[in-house]
């Protein structure tokens, strides 16, 4: 099986839905907090699916085709990986009707929405694992967890198995068939109810692969366009060889990305050198559906590893819109939203437009844009021509087209080498290029089109 088609050509946004937009203060849960108010562990912001629905016109303008949501389902913490209803759209986030509306509008436009599964593990308030605490042994469901004794017990520590030691989040027993089929039948009924576009699987290395593969073929049964997109931080390519997964949250290229663009660590040919191992070590196909991102809700956003510098941020951007892969946004980085780690990089998407930095904005607009428009950026094949100190540049090739990108990630000005004198065009600029070397600015880039016999 391969990855969906649109997903080479997607660029996606990432939402954690309670920090977006809260678009019906009327289903804001008990003890919301004044919108941009900063997050801690336990606040909610109010923010919810009506919210997102009213700034499609922002995202499509922006050049986004496609959203991943951080989960929805009814839970009782603000990020939601506690599920506590699989089938409930949490109703602070407006509940099913509300998703069922957002997908409408989403396909009417074109665009695409990919949800979190959270299958390894379930809440505590799910009234699968209530049913267990409650009547112990005598439960139909004690053996869809593991548990060590005779009852459930917290004290001194859980007696069952929880992700990451977390007691309110009680792990599936997946050897149970019982509870896969329970589990595919979440799969299936999102997929053929609601028409989602893809699943984002959560902490898919703690999963057993078998399910894992299990849920891919489900996916693809039930849409054969949809895509699977893992969370795997380490290497993926077992999870590839064994045909369980489209692309992965990709990590490892983002730790080139931290280590090149914002801390200016290493040299263009180290990055150079990490990116073609990451790239090697998965099936070309895959490369192409990768979900390439430089900040998420798990990892402080990157305008703040760069400490603010607009320019190191916008040349990591600038990589990922030009890279092969699909090139991801994490909600309000596209305006200049700071914050550090998990909860700080959950901030509220500031919506007074005052505080956006509007260049940056301008600038994610115009790569989106490009992108969009080069069938070589999103399709085409990558040739390294030159790692020199802090100079990377490389060509993405398609049929009948040629694209000439070069980063400049040092502090000093420099001249990149064109592998042809041109004709060129400048993508940004419109500024027509006929020679063999060009300027990148220290800390900027260039992004050039082929043109005529070049
Ligand atoms: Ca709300």
């Amino acid at each position: 099986m391969r990855p969906p088609e649109w997903v080479r050509d997607a660029v996606f946004y990432q939402i954690f839905p309670d920090r977006f937009r809260n678009g019906d203060v009327s289903n804001d849960p008990p003890g919301t907090r004044p919108w941009g108010g900063l997050p801690d562990r336990k606040s909610t912001f109010g923010g919810d699916l009506n919210g997102i629905l009213e700034k499609l016109d922002y995202l499509e303008d922006l050049g986004v085709t496609a959203l991943y949501l951080t989960p929805i389902f009814k839970a009782p913490s603000n990020h939601k990986y506690d599920t506590e209803d699989y089938f409930q759209v949490d109703p602070a986030f407006g509940g099913n009707e509300a998703l069922r509306a957002l997908i409408s509008a989403l396909h009417r436009r074109g665009m695409r929405i990919v949800l979190d599964g959270v299958f390894n593990h379930c809440g505590d308030r799910h009234p699968f694992f209530r049913d267990v605490c409650a009547r112990g042994k005598a439960s139909p469901y004690w053996d869809w967890f593991t548990i060590w004794g005779d009852r459930v017990s917290r004290d001194p520590e859980p007696n069952y198995a929880c992700w990451a030691g977390v007691p309110t989040m009680p792990e599936w027993n997946h050897k149970n068939p019982k509870v896969r089929e329970y589990l595919l039948s979440v799969v299936r009924h999102w997929l053929s109810e609601y028409q989602i576009d893809g699943w984002r699987l959560d902490t898919v290395e703690y999963l057993p692969p078998d399910f894992v593969r299990e849920v891919y073929r489900l996916v693809k049964e039930e849409r054969g366009d949809a895509y699977v997109l893992g969370e795997v931080m380490g290497v993926a390519a077992s999870w590839f060889k064994l045909g369980a997964l489209d692309g992965v949250m990709n990590y490892r290229l983002r730790d080139g990305i931290v280590a090149f663009f914002a801390r200016g660590e290493w040299s263009a040919e180290e990055f150079a050198r990490h990116i073609y191992a990451v790239r090697r070590s998965y099936p070309p196909e895959a490369n192409y559906a990768m979900y390439n991102l430089a900040s998420s809700h798990d990892v402080p956003r990157l305008l703040t590893l760069c400490h603010g510098d607009r320019r190191r941020f916008l040349l990591a951007y600038a990589f990922l819109f030009s890279y092969i892969g699909a090139p991801a946004i994490y909600y309000g980085d596209e305006v200049g939203l700071t914050g550090g780690e998990d909860p700080d990089c959950r901030r509220c998407f500031p919506w007074e437009e005052a505080r956006w930095d509007r260049a940056l904005l301008e600038t994610f607009r115009r790569l989106a844009h490009i992108r969009h428009g080069s069938p070589a950026l999103r399709h085409g094949s990558f040739k390294l021509v030159e790692a020199r100190g802090r100079l990377l540049s490389f060509l993405r090739l398609s049929k009948g087209e040629k694209v000439f990108v070069a980063l400049n990630a040092g502090e000093q000005d420099a001249n990149a080498a064109l592998p042809s004198p041109g004709p060129w065009r400048d993508l940004f600029t419109g500024e027509e290029i006929s020679r063999r070397r060009i300027p990148v600015p220290a800390l900027g880039f260039r992004i050039l089109q082929a043109f005529g016999r070049a």
